[in-house]
């Protein structure tokens, strides 16, 4: 075995070891589809990522909170493509878009495993 092939081994075994005393974080992704959230409702873990990804034209917003409240946990005025979110506490996060608050509505769910 090279030195080379050594270093590699050793970087992966500690990579692996530092992932699983970390617990994986995850990415999930939540599309908006047609001035729809989806899904609407998603549960994620503690320090996952919340991807919101717009796939149309139509400009749309996410704000935390119940509509027309915002209570300013997060904010993306204009969601032209992407917006994430990391969820490093566990809770219920309400979020709507404010151009279409009547209809575009979602729930975050962040579980403590
Ligand atoms: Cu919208």
């Amino acid at each position: 075995m090279t030195a080379k092939n050594v270093l590699f081994l050793t970087g992966l075994f500690l990579s692996l070891l530092l992932g699983s005393r970390n617990g994986w974080t995850e990415t999930v992704e939540v599309k908006i589809i047609k001035s729809t959230f989806i899904p609407a409702v998603i549960k994620v873990k503690k320090g996952d990522t919340v991807r919101w990804i717009n796939t149309e034209e139509l400009l749309h917003t996410v704000a935390s909170g119940k509509a027309p409240m915002q209570d300013k946990k997060f904010h993306a005025p204009y969601v032209k493509k992407e917006f994430e979110v990391t969820f490093d506490k566990a809770g219920f996060y309400d979020y709507y878009c404010e151009l279409h608050q009547a209809i575009m509505r979602g729930v975050v769910i962040v579980e403590d495993p």
